[in-house]
């Protein structure tokens, strides 16, 4: 295989990690759901395919290399959270988490003179600031909203940010 057996473990690892992130904001997307913000949860469900997707590409090049694949099992997400803001706190401090995650993956690609690993790597690092930066904006909204949960769901919808890859593409094609 092209990869060291610690690369392998650490990759392997990072799989979970991003399955974990897709059940966390599946969950999250129910309890706002459950709020009857659909905007807003709308959101969080198409990033639990974005993190789904972030998973498998990760095992896609384990595979790709000739290392061996290992799923992990799966922590219980919360399924309630204090407030719609305490919630999108939690989804950005999950995303600094898998910031410092995919740093540090990059690090021992960096001591094992992986450049594979290092290059397949750098997607990763370029997708975390956006996130990290659509989950900060996110939460100053949801902040500057307040109470005005309304408010907060009209201002999403006027974005598209609840729109689903298909529903954006389908619209271009209409454009
Ligand atoms: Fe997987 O991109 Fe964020 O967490």
């Amino acid at each position: 295989m092209m990869i060291s057996e610690k690369v392998n473990a650490a990759l392997n690892e990072q799989v979970t990690n991003e399955l974990g992130a897709s059940q966390t904001y599946l969950a999250m997307s129910c309890y706002l759901k459950d709020l009857g913000l659909n905007v807003l949860a709308a959101f969080f469900r198409k990033q639990t395919e974005e993190e789904r997707m972030h998973g498998l590409k990760i095992l896609d090049y384990v595979l790709d290399v000739g290392a061996k694949a290992r799923i992990g099992a799966l922590a219980e997400p919360p399924m309630h959270y204090p407030s719609v803001a305490a919630t999108v706190e939690a989804a950005l401090n999950h995303e600094l988490k898998v910031t410092r995650q995919i740093h540090d993956l990059v690090s021992l690609a960096e001591q094992e003179r992986d450049w594979s690993t290092r290059s397949f790597l750098q997607w990763y690092v370029d997708e975390q600031v956006e996130e990290v930066s659509t989950m900060t904006q996110l939460l100053q909204l949801a902040r500057l909203a307040g109470d005005d949960l309304l408010k907060l769901e009209l201002h999403l919808d006027k974005f598209g940010m609840g729109e689903s890859q298909e529903a954006e593409a389908g619209k271009g094609d209409e454009e």
